[in-house]
């Protein structure tokens, strides 16, 4: 068994964080395990409001010793952070562990809140995590942010963006363009593995209900390093993995719908 973990936020909807992760993880026949580094509820008396409650410093590490005790995961990616010492955590257990296939999803916001949660822990996250990082999944805000590269709207620059991530430590960077790249049909993403791009692109898929997208990509790229792809490969399976997912999407409520990642098994 193929054992890979996820270092991230609990989503009580179900349809991103952690349980997007393990979703998926299950979904590629491996066996996941979790960190979780923040419970991230969503009020229906405000709109939808995203809240974030961290979990403790203590209970954060005892967490990650028993990931870690023991077994080295094959792969690993993290998500939402929350906290400073969870970025500090991460980058203590993927250095010691000697963690090789990282996937950093640099999460800065939640679909719905406008924002980035906080500079400080954006600075954090680049400064200790893509350094480290196998491949690095910014969507277009947070490329934005690592790249200091501002209204990111076309593919070239993505790419400009993307080269500048890379030089910040990524040893690759793969920028979700998805429906936010205006006046395409095709869900554009850019990969960029300090040689070649490669533009990544699948129909877009007509839905507003995306709640946990970025997740479940990263998770799939996660999955398909630690059974043995190559980067671009991971990185193409898991574009194959998202669309059916997306194009399975659904209404969890009036707020908030997400894709549904055993939409895979029927579609091949
Ligand atoms: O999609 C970003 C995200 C990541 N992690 C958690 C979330 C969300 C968005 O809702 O709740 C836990």
């Amino acid at each position: 068994m193929i054992k890979v973990a996820t270092i991230a936020g609990s989503d009580a909807s179900g349809g991103a964080g952690l349980e997007a992760d393990l979703k998926t993880f299950e979904e590629f026949g491996l066996y996941g395990m979790t960190a979780i580094t923040v419970i991230a509820t969503m009020d229906p008396e405000d709109n939808w409001a995203h809240k974030v409650f961290p979990i403790d410093e203590l209970a954060l590490r005892a967490q990650l010793e028993t990931i870690f005790k023991g077994v080295v995961p094959a792969a690993l990616k993290t998500g939402m952070l929350g906290t400073p010492y969870a970025v500090e955590l991460s980058r203590e257990y993927i250095s010691a562990g000697g963690i090789k296939k990282y996937v950093l999803d640099p999460v800065m916001v939640c679909k719905g809140a406008g924002e980035a949660l906080s500079p400080e822990l954006n600075a954090a996250i680049e400064a200790k995590l893509l350094p480290l990082s196998c491949v690095a999944t910014p969507n277009l805000f947070e490329a934005e942010q690592l790249s200091g590269i501002k209204n990111i709207d076309s593919i070239d620059k993505m790419k400009s963006a993307a080269k500048r991530i890379r030089e910040k430590g990524a040893q690759n960077v793969f920028i979700k363009g998805g429906a936010k790249l205006a006046g395409q049909r095709q869900a554009i993403d850019v990969f960029f593995d300090g040689k070649n791009f490669d533009l990544i692109e699948a129909p877009l898929i007509d839905t507003k209900w995306t709640h946990g997208a970025g997740c479940t990509t990263a998770a799939a790229i996660c999955a398909g390093l630690a059974q043995g792809l190559s980067v671009l490969d991971a990185v193409k399976t898991a574009k194959k993995f998202i669309t059916a997912s997306l194009s399975h999407s659904f209404a969890l409520n009036k707020w908030v719908g997400p894709g549904n990642p055993a939409a895979w098994r029927d579609a091949f």
